[in-house]
């Protein structure tokens, strides 16, 4: 399968018999490679050859290295749109996986300078404060960290911390959600962060922020998220006439 009187760099005629395994669903999420020393002997090429090709693949996010144990193919990543605003429960369950929720904390509390300003509120309000982790198939894909003006949305509770959010305002609360505002900013993951993601200190992450007003321009909601970069990408719409 490699072509040694190719133009093409041997590196990359590896990486192109990967991927095209991979795109055959020969080789699914979750499968290990076989060892650089296998594919050296199997294309009769040097090991570091073998190894430039996946390092690429593994920056790439279409690989990834476990140490000790050896290389395997990612889960795909989910692709969330960023225009319309809708609750991850609504994402979830659009793209048929089961969502889950691991309630960290749940607490009324008065809201600090930072919340206070989001929420348009003094400091020193009452705020609903919730840390969950939020699930697609079992698998912790964010945690978010909510802030919720509590004279707006009443009688949260565990409970309700536990199931949808959104669904909570609209359906039992009968208020309408307008709009979000949001910000996104790559980071890594801090050990916290990392434990309760089920990720290893030192990865990608994506920061999110969102402010959530409801439909009279009244922010209700402030959420700082932390998305898992191996598992989520996004994408957005822009058409040329909405400049
Ligand atoms: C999304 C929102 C979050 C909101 C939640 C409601 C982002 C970055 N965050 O996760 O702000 O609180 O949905 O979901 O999109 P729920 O109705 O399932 O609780």
């Amino acid at each position: 399968m490699i072509d040694k009187s190719s133009p093409l760099p041997i590196y990359y005629q590896i990486q192109e018999m990967i991927r095209k395994k991979m795109d055959a669903g020969e080789w699914q999420p979750g499968d290990m490679l076989p060892s650089e020393r296998i594919f050296a002997e199997e294309f009769e090429v040097s090991r570091m050859t073998v190894r430039q090709a996946i390092t690429e693949l593994v920056n790439e996010g279409l690989l990834r290295r476990e140490k000790g144990k050896g290389t395997f193919v990612a889960e795909k990543k989910l692709e969330q749109t960023l225009q319309g605003l809708t609750s991850f429960t609504e994402d979830m369950k659009a793209r048929g996986f089961e969502p889950g929720n691991i309630l960290n904390y749940f607490r009324v509390s008065e809201a600090n300078s930072d919340t206070a300003k989001a929420l348009n509120m003094k400091a020193g309000e009452k705020v609903y404060e919730m840390q969950r982790i939020r699930l697609a198939d079992k698998e912790p894909m964010a945690l978010e960290t909510t802030f919720i003006h509590a004279d707006l949305i009443k009688g949260l509770s565990e409970k309700v911390a536990g199931k949808s959010l959104y669904s909570y305002i609209e359906n039992e609360q009968n208020l309408k959600i307008g709009f979000a505002n949001q910000t996104l900013e790559s980071a890594i993951a801090a050990e916290k962060e990392a434990e309760l993601l089920g990720i290893q200190a030192g990865d990608p992450i994506l920061w999110i922020s969102r402010m959530t007003h409801l439909q009279d321009g009244t922010p209700f909601e402030y959420v700082k998220s932390a998305y898992r970069g191996d598992r989520y990408k996004f994408s957005i719409h822009m058409p040329r006439d909405g400049r």
